[in-house]
């Protein structure tokens, strides 16, 4: 299952949007509505599918990304996940740290069968490619301490400096299922798959290169040592100066760039042949009109000499006008129509 990306991105800018199934979607809204313990759905494959596959029905782009939510790892390991409307996840407090430690992943990967089951699904109503992905190790213990989301993250940051055995050993368990996890899902049927390290920026030098660089590279090794075909995307978010030394350090083949991008970083990646993917800040696309469509040729040619593959610095606000989501492709696609 050889999936040549870089054929495909020397030809065209491909497109695709974070968060692109969801609740923007009215049609997402309609099937939210009757389903109102989102974990469920993700869990239910038929619907999980279906979601996925809204965003690819109604405007022309080029990846599917699955349905589902990097909580979904901390809800199997016993820290049952709801979502509070306005609030966000509220995750049961970890009973037991030892507890948890003591676990081998590979009796817990049964637990996320549903969702190979709904890649399955997505692969037998589309040829387009699909993304697979799952939370970076820290990104999934900030909401796994936290007990969900936080603005200071002080638990998270306290315990990494008082508990750091514990910490250590529960970041390897994350390593662990979290290979295992994307493997499952490329056999599934992914074609790429990626790593959402959402809350990389947090950390100073000494904790991003324990936490964020050490934890995603062990992922790629070994999703690589099975399958070396199949490209990784990383987002490592906030990263600002440091994603240098990441970009060095992780084998990925696709960085996801949040909002600045410096030309030394462009140089990197084009030297070590990662594409680059990003990066229109949501707040553009949701207030769009002229400045959106300047701002998205802006970054058509900024990324002209790399590889490049258009999309979002972070995932789609809620109330983005979907006429604004199309005239984004309708920019991208006439770009690429009268410049190649
Ligand atoms: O109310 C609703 O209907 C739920 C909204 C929603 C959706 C549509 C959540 C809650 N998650 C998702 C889907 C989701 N989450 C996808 C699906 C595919 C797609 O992109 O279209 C993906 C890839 C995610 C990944 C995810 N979940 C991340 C990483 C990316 C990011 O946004 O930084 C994180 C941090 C989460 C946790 C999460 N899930 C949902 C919320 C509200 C949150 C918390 C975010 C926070 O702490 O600010």
């Amino acid at each position: 299952m050889k999936t040549n990306l870089l054929d495909i991105v020397s030809k065209k800018t491909p497109i695709w949007f974070m968060r692109q199934a969801g609740r923007y979607l009215p049609e997402y809204q309609n099937i939210r509505k009757n389903k109102k313990n989102f974990m469920d759905l993700c869990f239910t494959p038929r619907l999980a599918s279906e979601i996925s596959l809204q965003p690819i029905k109604r405007f022309d782009l080029d990846f599917i990304i699955l349905f589902s939510d990097i909580l979904v790892i901390p809800h199997i390991l016993g820290q049952k996940v709801t979502f509070k409307e306005s609030i966000g996840p509220i995750l049961q407090p970890i009973e037991n740290i030892s507890k948890l430690t003591n676990v081998k992943p590979n009796n817990w990967i049964n637990d996320l069968s549903p969702i190979f089951e709904t890649i399955d699904l997505i692969k037998s109503k589309s040829e387009k490619k699909v993304i697979g992905f799952c939370g970076s190790p820290f990104t999934v213990l900030t909401y796994m301490l936290e007990g969900g989301s936080s603005k200071d993250h002080k638990k998270t940051k306290l315990n990494l400096i008082n508990n750091s055995v514990q910490i250590n050993q529960i970041i390897e368990l994350l390593v662990e299922i979290s290979s295992l996890y994307l493997i499952n899902q490329i056999k599934a049927g992914a074609e790429v798959v990626k790593l959402f390290d959402s809350w990389a920026g947090i950390l100073d030098q000494y904790y991003y290169e324990k936490y964020v660089i050490e934890p995603n590279k062990k992922i790629i090794k070994k999703v690589k040592k099975v399958y070396p075909e199949v490209p990784v995307i990383v987002f490592p978010k906030g990263s600002g100066e440091k994603i240098e030394g990441f970009l060095t350090k992780v084998p990925c083949d696709i960085i996801s760039l949040d909002k600045d991008v410096s030309n030394e970083v462009l140089l990197i990646c084009k030297k070590k042949k990662i594409i680059v993917q990003g990066n229109l800040d949501p707040i553009r696309l949701l207030a769009g009109g002229d400045q959106l469509e300047k701002k998205t040729i802006e970054i058509m040619k900024k990324f002209n000499k790399n590889d490049h593959i258009f999309n979002l610095s972070h995932g789609i606000y809620p109330d983005t006008p979907i006429q604004n989501v199309e005239q984004t492709i309708k920019t991208v696609r006439n770009y690429e129509k009268f410049t190649r």
